[in-house]
């Protein structure tokens, strides 16, 4: 299929199962809000108060989720970066969009593994009507701020619907989290960098100066809508936290803690102070009745080492960042604001695609069909509510630390994963095994049988890329 296309919207949908018609915009359409979006970086499950965590201190993220809603099974589209932030900006699942790494890895498989791992696509595709060009079509002043991570210059915010881009960048993270973010150590022909971030002072950290830039944003809206996405890189990787809160952290650890990192707390508290600072500016200006908040990350906790220690732990799920186990694409999801019911718990089973009608018709905009997302705002209100999907979906067609090329289905209580190296199947009861400790396949042929024909058909409905013999 040629790219022209493959990435227009509409062949994506008729290719689709019919479930176009049920995600489309709903009959009666809400009053305009003001729509903050605040995206964390490999944050886990497990890694904020409210979720759990044993060291870490999250007051204000602890606070929001009392205000609003707090979902228990939301998921990452994809268990790292970049697939999962297309997955949110245009509503397509990140195997539909040949989005299933990283950026810097889209063209360059490793050579040394057992399978050859598919090339992928690189940048955000321009066809695609994006959250923040529907919103902007909508009248709204649109904002970006921080990671980006979904292309090159030509692919940059700016390009992609944003009125104004602070910090966006191929780069998927700062090579410091201190001023001014920049090092000397290469990647690929330039050090890593983020730009837009000029006269600062030594000692100032990343997280604090994306927020005052996009406070600064949202003081020149003066009145007018706006969609502000804040795209903070912590607590991904380099793991640096501010000196007097890591020597907090690191008295306070104990055994039998499930969290052990100092300066990755430290750099928790700083994000949750910041989320804080936010939420405070909203409601001195006397915006916070008219714009929905919404938080949660793009993948699930990294269990991998930085500056030679653990960066976190997800328990109880399992695993971590790359894998498609709970740990890997479980995160936190928190929604607050005009439309949400106050300290509301929802347990239904929803994914980052979800994300895209949900800000747009937050937004007063129109979001254009997606076959593979539903809007949220029905839990937004109701969180007994239930989302009419029969299972979510994931492919990982690559390796990482702590995974083989996979995929998955969770269809109900029961989750399938399909290794493509050896082809082998395993089956979880999450209701009972959350962990994902006993893989019931062999006594529950006839269910593993079924999923693995969903996850196969699946594949073959959205195009899926899959790895071939080396
Ligand atoms: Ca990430």
């Amino acid at each position: 299929m040629p790219d022209s296309q493959r990435f227009s919207r509409r062949s994506f949908c008729t290719a689709s199962l019919g479930l176009a018609a049920s995600a489309a915009a709903p009959a009666s359409r809400p009053a305009p809000h003001n729509v903050v979006f605040i995206l964390a970086d490999d944050l886990g499950w497990a890694d904020l108060g409210c979720y759990g965590a044993d060291l870490h201190e999250t007051p204000h993220l602890d606070a929001m989720a009392r205000a609003g809603v707090r979902f228990t099974h939301a998921y990452s589209a994809s268990p790292v970066c970049s697939p999962t932030r297309a997955s949110i900006h245009t509503g397509l699942h990140p195997a539909r969009l040949h989005m299933t790494i990283w950026r810097e890895q889209s063209q360059l498989p490793p050579e040394n593994k057992p399978l050859r791992t598919p090339k992928t696509v690189e940048d955000l595709p321009q066809k695609l009507t994006t959250v923040a060009e529907a919103l902007h079509s909508a009248g709204q002043l649109t904002f970006h701020v921080g990671k980006w991570h979904l292309g090159g210059p030509d692919n940059y915010p700016e390009n992609h619907g944003f009125d104004a881009n602070i910090g966006g960048t191929h780069w998927g993270a700062p090579q410091s989290y201190f001023y001014p973010y920049r090092g000397n150590r290469w990647f690929g022909g330039e050090p890593r960098y983020v730009p837009g971030l000029y006269g600062g002072k030594p000692g100032e950290f990343l997280t604090d100066r994306l927020t005052s830039e996009a406070l600064r944003l949202v003081d020149t809206a003066a009145g007018r809508p706006f969609f502000l996405s804040l795209n903070f890189h912590n607590p991904h990787t380099p793991i640096e936290g501010k000196p007097e809160q890591v020597e907090r952290y690191q008295s306070r650890i104990r055994p039998g803690l499930n969290h052990r990192n100092a300066a990755y707390a430290a750099m928790l508290q700083t994000l949750d102070e910041n989320v804080g600072r936010v939420l405070l500016h909203l409601k001195e200006r006397k915006l916070a009745e008219n714009t929905l908040v919404v938080f949660t990350s793009d993948n699930g906790g990294y269990i991998g080492k930085n500056q030679g220690q653990v960066v976190t732990n997800n328990t109880p799920l399992r695993s971590g960042k790359g894998s498609l186990y709970e740990g890997g694409v479980r995160v936190p999801l928190i929604a607050m604001g005009p439309g949400v019911a106050q300290g509301g718990v929802c347990r239904q089973p929803v994914i980052s695609c979800d994300l895209y009608p949900t800000l747009i018709t937050a937004g007063g905009g129109r979001p254009e069909p997606t076959p593979d997302a539903l809007p949220l705002t029905g839990l937004f209100r109701n969180p007994d509510g239930r989302l009419e999907r029969e299972a979510l979906y994931f492919h990982y067609p690559h390796y990482y630390e702590t995974t083989t090329p996979v995929s998955a289905v969770r269809a109900g209580r029961w989750k399938l994963l399909e290794y493509f190296e050896d082809g082998r199947t395993e089956l979880y009861d999450l209701e009972s095994d959350p962990g994902e400790t006993r893989d019931i396949a062999k006594e529950n042929p006839a269910q593993a049988a079924e999923l693995l024909a969903k996850l196969k058909a699946w594949r073959i409905q959205v195009d899926a890329q899959v790895p071939t013999r080396a």
